[in-house]
């Protein structure tokens, strides 16, 4: 499997479907851990971590990526950063954990749906790669 680095490298930027789609529309496995009507959290399927959950917001109104946003998203991209709260908790990361918003090849952002990464279970460092 290509690494996230060349992964996002060959992703090309756009509106087209991704796969997350797939995963809201419950197309393909993943392990939900956290859904409401508004947002769903998954494992990533390449964990980073002990503990890796993305978040997306089942419609993405065109929020393929943070540098994408409009002040339509603000609601939304509030409920990311809260629902993430939330998972670090029922995940038990009560020592702490990371919030990354990848964007752009750049950013190594592969997946164009925005989504927000919680990573924790291990100390992190600074800078991140
Ligand atoms: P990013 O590089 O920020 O665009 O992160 C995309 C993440 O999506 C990456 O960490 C791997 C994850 N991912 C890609 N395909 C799948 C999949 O089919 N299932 C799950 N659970 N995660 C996926």
């Amino acid at each position: 499997m290509a690494s996230e680095k060349e992964a996002a490298l060959a992703a090309t930027p756009s509106d087209s479907p991704t796969i997350f789609d797939k995963i809201i529309n419950n197309e393909i496995p993943h392990t939900t851990v956290y859904e409401d009507d508004k947002v769903l959290a998954f494992k990533d399927i390449e964990p980073q971590g002990p503990v890796h959950i993305l978040i997306i917001p089942k419609v993405r109104d065109g929020l393929t990526g943070l540098s994408k946003a409009e002040e339509r998203h603000i609601d939304i991209l509030g409920r990311l950063l809260y629902t993430a709260k939330l998972v670090a908790k029922e995940q038990g990361l009560e020592e702490g954990y990371r919030i990354v918003i990848n964007d752009g090849p750049q950013g190594c952002q592969s997946v164009y749906h925005i989504h927000v990464h919680v990573i924790g279970g291990r100390q992190m460092n600074w800078p991140p790669g």
